[in-house]
């Protein structure tokens, strides 16, 4: 049977991951049946490159299986892209990795990541709150990766945390031609129109493909 390794230590992207990858016949394993890996450290300076170093590094820890990383983040306009692949640990810049899988490393929780963003555009009117999250995921087998693919939600920064859904950024993302945060959305919403949504999307055709070919 066809297995792939969900290779994130964020419980909250696992969840979601999981449910995107829902509906095929591929076995779908999470790093905590490897108990033994040990933590990448993303020194990426894009999403692409974290992705593919994650896909990579995992995929020689979980006993030959196909490996799939997520790196995802925001990209604020008005803070020039900002936090971007640093947004995990926005609010802890002095961590030099993100610590923990739910954003929750010392002294950096969501909300705290979240206070700042709202804190640094706190006099940026409506018009200039344009922002876009992204998410690229690629899959790796023994060290070398064989298929990355993207994908992207454009949308504003609200003025307040609005919603108790989802987790990271969601209370504060209004995507573009909605009234509602991702928080205020139900998880099927979410990933009809988020980052995930959309590479999860592409990574399961590739996911396809790559076990047809494997016979
Ligand atoms: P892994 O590297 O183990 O996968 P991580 O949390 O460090 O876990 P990333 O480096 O990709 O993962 O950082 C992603 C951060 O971007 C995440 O912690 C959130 O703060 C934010 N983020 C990504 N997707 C999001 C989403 O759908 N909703 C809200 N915030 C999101």
């Amino acid at each position: 049977m066809p297995q792939v390794v969900l290779a994130t230590k964020n419980q909250d992207k696992l969840r979601e991951l999981r449910r995107l990858l829902g509906g095929t016949k591929i076995k779908v394993l999470s790093l905590a049946g490897f108990p033994e890996c040990p933590d990448v450290k993303e020194t990426g300076k894009t999403f692409e490159a974290n992705a593919k170093l994650k896909a990579r590094f995992y995929s020689k820890h979980v006993g030959g299986l196909l490996a799939l990383a997520d790196d995802s983040g925001l990209t604020v306009n008005a803070l020039n892209g900002r936090p971007g692949v640093y947004s995990a640990r926005f609010a802890c810049p002095g961590a030099r990795f993100a610590q923990r899988s739910t954003g929750t490393g010392p002294g950096c929780t969501y909300q705290d990541n979240n206070k700042k963003l709202l804190r640094l555009l706190k006099e940026v009117p409506l018009s200039k709150r344009g922002a876009k999250f992204v998410c690229v995921v690629a899959l790796a087998e023994g060290g070398r990766c064989v298929s990355v693919v993207r994908g992207e939600c454009r949308g504003r920064i609200a003025f307040s945390e609005k919603g108790r859904l989802g987790f990271g950024y969601d209370p504060v993302f209004i995507p573009k031609g909605s009234i509602r945060t991702f928080a205020e959305m139900a998880p099927h919403a979410k990933a009809r129109v988020s980052h995930r949504g959309k590479a999860m999307r592409a990574a399961k055709r590739a996911l396809l493909v790559y076990f047809r070919r494997a016979g």
